[in-house]
């Protein structure tokens, strides 16, 4: 498995843009096509099916070492041998994530600001998201940051960063120039006519850098 410094290559299984029948083949996709994490992102779907559905993709990501991170319940943890839970701004102490899962995981945290990200780290997070860098429709109401503050962020947090938010092969080189290390894509990436050619043509884009 590879430790979450070597990421760079981020992917949300999210069934904002994919049907849960559809989740496993997303899930084989993105794996197939190169990304280092995957999470499962289900908002609004009744706990017992996000349990079913962690346990399926842990199934597939764990033959191939990619970690699985389930967004928001890390309680999910103590039932799914899924790697790690992501939580929000509004979704409590990492510590709590942690005593929640009740195992040694991996505890990642969305931050939109430099002060977020500096209090994410202060906090015992693995790894911060560090966005929406451009408006999304995956996360509706929630103000752009831009990239002014990349390079900021880099230079002040030591854990990984994942920036995240309307990232596209079309803005890719924007984001790097700006400081980007490692990408969270998801629409872009769920959208394309064929999932795995899209992870492999950001990842050459991502390596030209
Ligand atoms: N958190 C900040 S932006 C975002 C999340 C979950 C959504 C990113 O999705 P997309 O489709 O890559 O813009
Ligand atoms: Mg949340």
């Amino acid at each position: 498995m590879k430790t979450l410094s070597e990421a760079r290559l981020y992917g949300i299984v999210d069934l904002g843009y994919i049907e849960a029948s559809k989740a496993e083949f997303a899930t084989e996709q993105l794996v197939a096509g190169g990304v280092d994490i995957i999470q499962l992102r289900a908002k609004g779907e009744p706990l017992h099916r996000v349990y079913e559905l962690a346990l399926s993709l842990h199934r597939i990501t764990s033959l191939s070492g990619v970690p699985l991170i389930i967004n928001d319940y890390p309680e999910l943890l103590r039932d799914v041998p899924a790697e790690g839970a992501h939580v929000g701004q509004e979704d409590g102490s990492v510590e709590n994530a942690r005593h929640a899962a009740g195992r040694q995981v991996i505890i990642g945290k969305s931050t939109h600001s430099l002060a977020q990200a500096v209090s994410a780290d202060a906090e015992g997070a693995d790894y911060i998201g560090f966005g929406p860098l451009f408006a999304t429709p995956t996360k509706p109401g929630r103000p752009p940051i831009g990239l002014e503050n990349i390079a900021a962020v880099h230079n002040t947090v030591q854990i990984p960063i994942f920036c995240i938010g309307g990232i596209k092969h079309g803005n890719l080189s924007e984001v790097v120039a700006a400081g980007a290390r490692r990408v969270v894509i998801v629409s872009a990436w769920l959208q394309a006519a064929a999932i795995a050619p899209a992870v492999r043509q950001t990842a050459a884009l991502l390596s030209r850098r």
